[in-house]
C-alpha cells in the first residue's frame, strides 16, 4: 500500500514535457479544502504562519494534504485581504484583428463588458510561441522568441487612490460593491485571456503551456496575485512588487517600528485599492492573519517563479522582501523542487530599470522553464544585502519545519 501510494505520487511530480518545460503538477484539490468555517479561529502569530499547517492545526504530510492546504490559503487570502475571485463568467467570446488586437467580451448575468489588447508575436520561428502577459505592460527584456500580450490592468480596476476602488470594467461587470481588489479584478481578467486562448482553435499559434505573467511595482504584486490565482500560468515573474507582493506584513510592520520609513499594511490601504475592504481591519494586527505573503508565493509552487526585486528602496522593504521571499523558497523546498523558484534582490539601478546583472538569471527562467534547458541555471536565491536586507534573521521569523513532501 505504502508502495503504491509513493509510486503514484512519483508519477505526479514526474515532470511533464511540453517542448522540454519542466512542469511538475499537483493531485486536484477537494473541493472541500477551499471551505472555510464562518468563524477563522484567528490566533496572534508574530511569526512567519507555518505554510505546512492547515487552520485545524493538522499538519500537510504529503502532496494531496499540500495541494488541499493550497486550496485553504487561496481561500483565506480571498477572504481577508483580496476580497472574492470570480469563476468563469456564463458567456466569453473573442475577436481577433490584424493579426495583433484580441478583444475579449464577458457577459455575466445579464450584464456585460469587452476589453482588448495588443498580441506581439515573434518575428521569425513558426510557433507555437510561448507567451508573457505582461500586467501594465512589462518592464523585464521578454525573449524575442516569446509572444507579449500588455493587458492593461488599470482599464479593468482602476489604481489611482484609494477612491479608484470600484472603478473599471470588472466593476460594470459585477457591480461596484464586489468585494475583489484592484489585483484580484486584475487576475480575473488574466484568467479570461487565457479562456480564450484555450477555446480559439490553434490557440493564436501560442503555446498554453508556457504562459507567463510579469509586471513591475504596483503590476508587480498584480502579477504575483495572477500566479498564485490561476495554475494554468506557468511562469510568474513579479519585478519589484515590494511590500504588498514580494514582502511580508509582519515584517515590513517590525522594520516600520524600528524607526525604518518603509510601507506596512497600515499605509498601503490608505494609498490604494489593491486589496480588499475587508483586509481593513487587520492592518494594524497584521499577526492575526493566518497567513502572510511567503504564503502567496508558496500558492505559486509547483510552478516556476523568479521574484526580482531591488535593495535601494528602504519602502519596498529589503529586508521584508528578503525574508519573506528566502522563507517561500522553503516550499518549493518541500517540495524537493528548489531551482524552480529564484530570488534576486540587488540595488543600483531606478525603480523598475531591469539591471543587466540579474540577465542572466532570467535568461535561465526563460531557457529552462519555456525552453527545456534542463542545464540553465535557476538556482538563485541572493540579495546584495543592501538597505537592511541582510538583517533578517530567519531563526526570529520561522519556527516550523519543512517537510520532505511526496
Ligand atoms: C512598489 O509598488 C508601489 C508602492 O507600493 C507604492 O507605495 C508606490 O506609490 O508606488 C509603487 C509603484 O507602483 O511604483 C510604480
Amino acid at each position: 500500500m505504502a508502495f503504491k501510494h509513493s509510486f503514484a505520487a512519483l508519477l505526479l511530480l514526474l515532470p511533464a514535457f511540453s517542448h522540454g518545460a519542466k512542469v511538475p503538477s499537483l493531485p486536484p484539490a477537494r473541493a472541500s479544502c477551499s471551505v472555510l468555517p464562518e468563524h477563522l479561529p484567528l490566533k496572534n502569530v508574530s511569526t512567519l504562519p507555518d505554510p505546512f499547517t492547515f487552520l485545524n492545526g493538522e499538519k500537510v504530510r504529503n502532496l494531496d494534504d499540500f495541494a488541499c492546504r493550497q486550496a485553504e490559503v487561496n481561500a483565506l487570502f480571498q477572504r481577508m485581504e483580496l476580497g472574492t475571485l470570480p469563476p468563469r463568467p456564463e458567456k466569453i467570446t473573442s475577436t481577433f484583428t490584424n493579426n495583433n488586437n484580441l478583444t475579449i467580451n464577458v457577459s455575466n448575468e445579464g450584464k456585460s463588458i469587452s476589453f482588448n489588447m495588443p498580441v506581439q508575436f515573434p518575428t521569425t520561428g513558426d510557433g507555437p510561441f510561448p507567451v508573457m502577459i505582461g500586467v501594465g505592460g512589462a518592464s523585464i527584456p521578454i525573449p524575442s522568441n516569446v509572444a507579449l500580450i500588455n493587458f492593461n490592468n488599470d482599464d479593468m480596476a482602476q489604481q489611482n487612490s484609494e477612491s479608484s476602488r470600484g472603478i473599471g470594467k470588472f466593476f460594470d461587470l459585477y457591480g461596484v460593491n464586489a468585494t475583489a481588489s484592484s489585483m484580484t479584478a486584475w487576475a480575473w481578467a488574466i484568467s479570461r485571456i487565457i479562456d480564450v486562448l484555450e477555446d480559439t482553435p490553434g490557440h493564436l499559434n501560442l503555446d498554453l503551456d508556457r504562459i507567463g505573467v510579469t509586471g513591475c511595482s504596483r503590476d508587480g504584486k498584480g502579477a504575483l496575485v495572477a500566479g498564485a490565482f490561476d495554475p494554468r500560468i506557468l511562469l510568474t515573474i513579479p519585478q519589484e512588487s515590494g511590500s504588498g507582493g514580494a514582502g511580508c506584513w509582519r515584517i515590513s510592520d517590525v522594520m516600520w517600528n524600528e524607526g525604518i520609513d518603509t510601507q506596512t499594511a497600515m499605509e498601503i490601504v490608505q494609498e490604494n485599492d489593491w486589496f480588499s475592504v475587508g483586509f481593513e481591519q487587520y492592518v494594524n494586527t497584521t499577526s492575526l492573519l493566518p497567513f502572510d505573503h511567503h504564503m502567496l508565493a508558496g500558492l505559486v509552487a509547483p510552478r516556476p517563479l523568479f521574484v526580482i526585486d531591488n535593495t535601494d528602496y528602504v519602502w519596498l522593504g529589503p529586508e521584508s522582501v528578503w525574508g519573506c521571499m528566502s522563507t517561500a523558497h522553503k516550499v518549493y523546498e518541500a517540495l524537493q523542487i528548489p531551482d524552480v523558484m529564484g530570488v534576486s534582490q540587488i540595488g543600483n539601478h531606478s525603480h523598475c530599470d531591469f539591471p543587466s546583472d540579474q540577465q542572466a538569471q532570467l535568461s535561465a527562467f526563460f531557457d529552462k522553464f519555456f525552453f527545456g534547458d534542463t542545464k540553465a541555471n535557476t538556482s538563485v536565491l541572493e540579495t546584495d544585502g543592501a538597505n537592511g536586507a541582510n538583517e533578517f534573521v530567519e531563526s526570529q521569523w520561522v519556527d516550523w519545519a519543512i517537510p520532505r513532501l511526496a
